[in-house]
């Protein structure tokens, strides 16, 4: 059996993590390191998705369920506007192959270069 990815870890409580949201398939914790006044990682229960392509390809629900929380988080906690990053693979910057997206809100002019 595969170790259960930090994020299911967070999500059960292993490792502390400060949630925004949560319902029985999706849920949005703060990022560690954040690269805007709101970084939120939205992420499905499920780890069965290593990439966002994959997710599309398999659940497309799902990932519109995502896009749906991470609407809301930035109307609630940004002024609604918000970028959704999903990197692809280690050389785009994934780390974690359990399907997330980087919700960005409040980002400063100019501050859109570098992540
Ligand atoms: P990516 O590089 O796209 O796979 O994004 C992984 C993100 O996960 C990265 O921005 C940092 C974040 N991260 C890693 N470990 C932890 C953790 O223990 N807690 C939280 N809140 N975020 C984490």
């Amino acid at each position: 059996m595969t170790e259960p990815s930090i994020f299911t870890r967070i999500l059960n409580g292993e490792i502390p993590g400060e949630f925004l949201a949560r319902t029985d398939r999706v849920f949005a914790i703060r990022d560690i390191d954040p690269q805007a006044p709101l970084h939120v990682l939205i992420i499905p229960v499920t780890e069965q998705y290593r990439d966002v392509t994959e997710l599309a390809a398999g659940e497309p629900a799902l990932l519109a369920e995502m896009v749906a929380m991470a609407k809301q988080l930035a109307e609630e906690h940004a002024n609604g506007e918000y970028r959704l990053i999903f990197n692809n693979g280690a050389s785009a910057g994934q780390s974690v192959f359990h399907v997330h997206a980087h919700l960005l809100g409040d980002i400063e002019k100019g501050k859109l270069v570098g992540f």
